[in-house]
C-alpha cells in the first residue's frame, strides 16, 4: 500500500527528518480494512488509517513511512530496515502476530523501541489471538480502539523517543 509513495515523500526531505521517521508497519489483510468485518474492524481503510498516522505525526514532530504487505519476509525486511532508518516503530502484524517467530526475532534486533497496536480487542477474541509473539519485542502494546490507537501508539513513541533523546 502507498509503498512507493511514502518513500518517495520521505526522499524529499532532508536528513535530520529521515532522523523523525516512524515506521508504521501493517501485516497480512489489513488492506482489506473497511471491506468487511466492521463490527470487529470499523468502517476506516487503511488509507483513512495512514492519514491519522500523517496527521498525528506531524503535529508532533515527526514524518511517517506507512507500509502493508501480505508476506512476512518482506515484514522482515522492512524491520530491518528500522534499524537504521527509523527512529520508532509501530507494528499491527495482523495474523503474523500469532505465528512468526521470524517478525518477534527481527523486532528483538530492533534497537529503535517498538509498540504493537491492533485495531480488534485481542483479548476478547478467539484463544487463539490471545497470544502475541510481537508483545516481548515491543514496549508497550495498544488494542481495541480502533484506528484511534495507531495516534495513541505514535504520541506514546514519540514520547518514547523525546524521553531517549534527553537521555
Ligand atoms: O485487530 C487487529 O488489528 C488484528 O491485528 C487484525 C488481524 C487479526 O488477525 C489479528 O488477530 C488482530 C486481521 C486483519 C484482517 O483485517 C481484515 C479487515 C477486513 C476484512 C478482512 C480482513
Amino acid at each position: 500500500m502507498a509503498r512507493k509513495e511514502a518513500s518517495a515523500d520521505l526522499r524529499e526531505l532532508p536528513l535530520t527528518a529521515m532522523a523523525n521517521a516512524i515506521f508504521v508497519l501493517n501485516g497480512p489483510n489489513l488492506n482489506l480494512l473497511g471491506t468487511r468485518e466492521p463490527e470487529v474492524y470499523g468502517t476506516e481503510t487503511l488509507e483513512d488509517l495512514k492519514a491519522r498516522c500523517d496527521r498525528k505525526a506531524h503535529a508532533l514532530g515527526f514524518v511517517v513511512d506507512f507500509r502493508q504487505s501480505n508476506n512476512e519476509g518482506e515484514l522482515v525486511n522492512w524491520i530491518q530496515e528500522a534499524r537504521t532508518d527509523a527512529s520508532g516503530l509501530i507494528v499491527n502484524a495482523g495474523a503474523f502476530t500469532h505465528t512468526s517467530i521470524a517478525m518477534l526475532d527481527a523486532l528483538l534486533a530492533c534497537t529503535v523501541p517498538v509498540v504493537e497496536v491492533h485495531l480488534s480487542n485481542i483479548f476478547t477474541r478467539e484463544p487463539f489471538r490471545h497470544r502475541s509473539y510481537v508483545s516481548k519485542a515491543a514496549k508497550g502494546v495498544i488494542c481495541g480502539f480502533g484506528g484511534l490507537g495507531y495516534e495513541l501508539a505514535i504520541e506514546a513513541l514519540a514520547a518514547a523517543i523525546s524521553r531517549a533523546k534527553a537521555g
